[in-house]
């Protein structure tokens, strides 16, 4: 069998997607100087065992344990809420986890309460290791605000400082993995892209929640966004 970045190097790629009309052609990317890796959220809480655990989320700390060797840049993120956070369900009388609530900065999905500041459930999974990440950033620990994105919080205005962070380190390029591809990942995308950074989500470092739609959804926007949509196998190792 010979696979397909044998048949790139031997026909080129333009020759290739010539001879696939409407072929979307995903080349081999090297990560370099320029390129950090922003692993979300993989906490104990969106794990096995844990409150908001997503389905097979256990599965993404080996793929970004490998992945993470071929970037000099890495960022962790933690979600970080108080006691009583206004995302939990808890928080609002008469409403279960996975309704909405219309709040003043838009409507916000409720949560069963997970990554309380300070508890076993918002640590960073021990599996994960990488101990050459340079920065770890907390969102979401305003209780009266949610932040799934990385870089800004759910007011549309609160910046966390991450976008000046890597920009201060010369990044023009983040590849984002992690937990959930459908909330926090495609968020923290989302507003990658905005901040006019070169933005890949690499799909099998990453699993979703997928609650009314939300997965298609989150593809859909980060699509449009401009968002590449890649497999931890397109990584230059
Ligand atoms: C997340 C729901 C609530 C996430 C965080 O990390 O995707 N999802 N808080
Ligand atoms: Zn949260």
């Amino acid at each position: 069998m010979i696979n397909r970045r044998q048949i790139l190097s031997g026909l080129g790629t333009t020759a290739l997607v010539a001879l696939i009309p409407g072929a979307v052609w995903a080349a081999p990317v090297k990560p370099d100087e320029a390129s950090a890796l922003l692993v979300i959220d993989v906490q104990n809480c969106f794990l096995p065992g844990g409150s908001l655990a997503v389905k097979d989320g256990e599965q993404v700390v080996p793929v970004i344990n490998k992945l993470s060797k071929s970037f000099s840049n890495v960022v962790m993120t933690q979600d970080w809420h108080t006691g009583g956070h206004i995302s939990f369900a808890s928080s609002h009388s008469g409403k279960k986890p996975f309704e909405t609530v219309d709040l003043n900065y838009g409507k916000q999905v409720l949560w069963p309460d997970h990554c309380v500041q300070g508890t076993d459930g918002a640590a960073l999974s021990k599996d994960l290791a990488i101990p050459h990440a340079g920065l770890v950033i907390r969102k979401g620990f305003r209780k009266n605000v949610d932040s799934y994105s990385a870089f800004t919080e759910a007011d549309g205005k609160t910046t966390t400082g991450l976008a000046a962070y890597l920009k201060a380190r010369g990044i023009k390029k983040v590849f984002l993995a992690g937990l959930a591809t459908d909330f926090c990942v495609a968020w923290s995308a989302l507003d990658a892209r905005k901040a006019g950074f070169e933005t890949y989500v690499i799909e099998d470092a990453c699993r979703g929640i997928d609650t009314q739609g939300s997965l298609a959804k989150a593809w859909a926007d980060m699509t449009k966004a401009g968002v590449k949509r890649i497999q931890s196998g397109d990584i230059a190792a």
